[in-house]
């Protein structure tokens, strides 16, 4: 943790606390040195983006919502960032959806698994897969320390959430014949390209808008949810979002403006 006092009225306050989130838990040993750099490339996605949850985004996060509450056995994939954002949201989503949580680490080490299973638990998990001797079962065709699943979690799930990602594994767990949903703020990442349902928008919004939005949707029939999937083009989804962040680019450029929603950052 840096001994930085953030003022409330700070423009970017708000960034600057999630900065300072994942500083405190590098420290700690959760969130791996790359943690640091995705969340920088993440800030300048947001940042084009307006640092808001876009339609496009509330969209995915619906087909999102219904995919996880139609899946037989669905499963939260956890990393170091995700665990030191938003890991009350994983508990909460896991318990409204019945799906497992499992720890799955690109920067794989036991120690690093012990402390994010630690969060979770505190913040309320019954149960982690994936942590040592239990990630025991291997993906096909890759060959990074994600390849390292549950034989009990991801190896036999139908549905993935994979929050913050690298592109590799979502590729592999689509050709294993498996839905992924990807949280990503990069919509040309592999991951975004790849996955199912690519939400994106900035973890820390997502994640509560998902918990609330199973928690609306979980009334609706069958009937009514399946035409919310049917509904739902991943492709055109992200195609829009490429647009609006062209679309607010060529704007500002136009009128040779700075961008109103970010003021400058430190
Ligand atoms: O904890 P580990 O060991 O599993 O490692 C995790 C990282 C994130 C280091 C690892 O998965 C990795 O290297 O990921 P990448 O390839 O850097 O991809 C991360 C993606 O997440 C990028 O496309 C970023 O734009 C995006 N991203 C970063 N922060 C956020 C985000 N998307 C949503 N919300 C964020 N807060």
């Amino acid at each position: 943790m840096t001994d930085i006092k953030i003022p409330p009225d700070h423009p970017r306050a708000e960034s600057l606390r999630i900065r300072e989130k994942l500083i405190a838990y590098y420290s700690e040993g959760m969130v791996a040195v790359a943690g640091l750099m995705a969340h920088g490339r993440g800030e300048t996605f947001d940042y084009l983006l307006g640092e808001k949850t876009t339609k496009s985004a509330l969209k995915a996060i619906n087909a999102a919502a219904v995919m996880l509450l139609t899946a037989k056995k669905p499963v939260i994939s956890v990393n170091g960032n995700t665990a030191a954002l938003v890991a009350e949201e994983i508990v909460k989503l896991a318990h409204v959806t019945n799906a497992k949580i499992e720890v799955n680490l690109f920067y794989r080490s036991l120690e690093r698994e012990l402390v994010i299973k630690k969060r979770l638990k505190k913040a309320g998990a019954h149960e982690v897969l994936g942590v040592g001797e239990n990630a025991l079962a291997k993906i096909p065709e890759l060959s990074s320390e994600r390849r390292r699943v549950d034989p009990n979690g991801i190896l036999v799930a139908d549905v993935v959430l994979v929050p913050l990602e690298d592109g590799d594994r979502t590729e592999a767990l689509v050709k294993m014949g498996k839905k992924v949903v990807a949280i990503d703020l990069n919509p040309l990442s592999r991951t975004a390209q790849n996955a199912t349902i690519t939400i994106v928008d900035n973890v820390v919004r997502a994640m509560p808008r998902l918990v609330e939005t199973v928690e609306k949707l979980k009334c609706q029939g069958k009937s009514e949810l399946k035409e919310v999937l049917l509904n739902f083009d991943n492709r055109k989804n992200l195609t829009e979002i490429i647009a609006l962040i062209k679309e607010s680019l060529s704007e500002l450029a136009e009128k040779g403006e700075t961008l109103s929603f970010g003021e400058s950052a430190i």
